[in-house]
């Protein structure tokens, strides 16, 4: 049984108790099992067997439940809800803006139990009227149910990257592949990703073409041939693999890897010097002149090597024209996490246990940023628990000498603008990142004061997930961004890239604007279970999208350098002040 599976149970049920609205709590603790099940690395089936680790938010009575769902697959109470609750209810739910009221209502007076179906009413105008849904609401449906839509076609780079390097690895180890690479939107590490593209050098591809279509994770083959052939996953995901010679590997991936818009730019530099580049090779005439590397295409269009994350033909062709393209900022640089929950707020590890895993991915320091006390459904950190918590870093960082720990928080930005800790709290503090985490739905004018006021305060460091967009769930809320840009250069204060697999906001192109104008950004992965913190990489390849240099990253800092950098923020403020 697969972790998405065992997670699909909980979340239906949280949706089935949702709509019978029964307590907040129970659903949630149903939801953040489901999350935490999800974003497990490893195999549920094997830790509960083993008994071997304590999942996070997981108590004796859920790990009952899991350790029904893998051996009866399914779960009692699940079939009795779902006797209560017509499935197609279920569905409607899952639209982004949809609550179990909105969902219930539809349901009873047209029986409609897929999204089309509901489309096609709201479009009809036949939604709004019923009692209660007002026509602001059908507009609202019909955005989320554009949002589903999408989050269906297009799957988040961090649930895929995994994946392509399991069956990479596969293929490396069973098949005689001679180079193997993964193409495509994943190498480019867009965001989302429609399918799996993975381009292979072989000589005797039948070979490869058959491990590829008989790998575990198959679950349909699409298409079987000598040089191409497309299997679907079990998780629905289409992956592709070509095989090419050896002698045109080089052409291929560029070809393979795009973006089209990019391949066209390449293609036309060529023509003009007489050249012609395909997936075969590059050709003066009938004759191949070269394409076993990558390099050769662009140096045969006399353009230094292109990053993959850059080729979108987002300005990296002039770039490279006029030898301006940015050094960007390397995984290997990244000396640390600046967002990472911990068990003060609603975090599943200790501050140790955090030091511990940073210490194994290679890091030297971590900002320990718990929720404040507005966020109570997040467990937030009451003043006197601070000190606490001041007291165990300052007592942790004593005796460690390699990672250091930063006492933060992730303040909230309350619907007033004001924080959720006076001051004197925040001073005490070395790192404070400051978020939105209420009043989504406030205008534009009233939301970008609460940002704006929030940057000018001397203690804040950063504002986490700036947009507030989850992606395939929730639409970025209202800000007049060129006024936070602004206000944030004026001030000193960085922007997040929140790593999540979910978030990676602000975005690449959102990155490269605040970039642009003057400002920094902060890489914080929000875990709140130890394994997240792994989703650094997805914060870095967002910044290298943003055309990001290892200047305009704070993660890079050592630790003394960051708490000098923390500090300057507050010096300048005070003498303005
Ligand atoms: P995706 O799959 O939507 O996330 O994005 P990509 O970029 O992986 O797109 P995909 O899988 O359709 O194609 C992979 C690469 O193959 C694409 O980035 C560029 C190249 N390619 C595909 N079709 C064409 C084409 O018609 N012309 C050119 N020049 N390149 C193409
Ligand atoms: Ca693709």
């Amino acid at each position: 049984m697969e972790n998405r599976k065992v997670a699909r149970f909980f979340y239906d049920i949280a949706s089935m108790l949702e709509i019978k609205r029964e307590n907040p709590f129970r659903i949630r603790a149903y939801r953040r099992a489901a999350q935490n099940i999800e974003n497990l690395a490893d195999d549920i089936t094997k830790v509960v067997v083993a008994e071997e680790k304590k999942i996070p938010g997981i108590g004796k009575d859920l790990m009952q439940k899991i350790k029904e769902i893998i051996d009866t697959g399914t779960l009692q109470i699940y079939e009795e809800l779902k006797k209560e609750v017509p499935p197609g209810l279920l569905e409607l739910l899952a639209i982004p803006g949809v609550g179990p009221r909105t969902a219930k209502i539809i349901f009873d007076h047209y029986g409609i139990v897929s999204l089309d179906d509901l489309e096609r009413a709201c479009l009809a105008h036949k939604i709004q009227g019923l009692p209660g849904i007002k026509g602001k609401t059908e507009k609202n449906i019909l955005n989320g149910i554009q949002l589903l839509k999408t989050g269906l076609e297009r799957k988040p780079l961090g649930l895929i990257l995994p994946l392509a390097g399991e069956i990479i690895e596969a293929l490396k180890k069973r098949s005689p592949v001679d180079r193997i690479e993964v193409a495509g939107s994943v190498r480019r590490r867009r965001e989302t990703v429609k399918d799996i593209d993975i381009l292979v050098s072989s000589s005797r591809p039948k070979r490869v073409m058959e491990v590829f279509t008989n790998l575990p994770q198959v679950s349909d083959v699409i298409g079987k041939g000598e040089t191409k052939s497309s299997i679907r996953t079990r998780d629905g995901l289409e992956v592709d693999l070509r095989v090419v010679e050896g002698d045109c590997y080089g052409a291929a991936l560029c070809y393979f890897t795009g973006s089209k818009a990019h391949n066209i730019r390449i293609r036309e530099l060529a023509v003009r010097r007489g050249l012609k580049i395909n997936e075969y090779g590059i050709f003066r005439g009938e004759k191949r002149i070269g394409g076993k590397e990558e390099r050769e295409v662009f140096e045969a269009v006399d353009l230094p090597y292109i990053p993959p994350e850059l080729r979108e033909d987002r300005g990296e062709i002039e770039a490279a024209m006029e030898g301006k393209l940015p050094e960007l900022v390397e995984l290997q640089e990244i000396k640390g996490d600046l967002h990472v929950h911990s068990k003060y707020s609603d975090g599943a590890a200790t501050i140790s246990e955090i030091a511990e895993k940073a210490r194994k991915m290679g890091l030297r320091w971590v900002a320990v940023c718990d929720h404040s006390p507005s966020l109570k459904i997040a467990g937030g950190v009451s003043i006197e628990d601070i000190r606490k918590k001041r007291k165990a870093i300052d007592a942790f960082n004593r005796t460690s000498s390699d990672v250091k720990l930063l006492c933060g928080t992730e303040v909230d930005i309350l619907s007033d603008g004001t924080l959720d800790y006076p001051d004197e709290v925040l001073r005490g503090l070395d790192f404070v990142v400051a978020a939105i985490h209420s009043g989504f739905k406030q205008d534009q004018a009233l939301l970008t004061s609460r940002m704006v006021k929030a940057m000018e305060n001397p203690y804040v460091h950063s504002i986490a997930h700036p947009t507030g967009r989850i992606l395939a769930e929730r639409e970025a809320y209202a800000l007049n961004l060129e006024e936070i840009f602004a206000k944030a250069a004026e001030t000193g204060t960085c922007l997040e890239i929140n790593a999540y697999f979910k978030r990676l906001d602000l975005s690449d192109i959102l990155s490269r604007a605040a970039k642009n104008k003057g400002v920094r950004l902060t890489i914080g992965t929000d875990a709140h279970i130890l394994d997240q913190m792994e989703y650094l990489n997805l914060g870095v390849f967002v910044a290298r999208r943003g055309w990001l240099e290892s200047n305009d990253v704070i993660n890079t800092m050592g630790y003394e350098d960051l708490m000098q950098f923390l500090r300057k923020k507050r010096k300048d403020e005070g003498k303005t002040r």
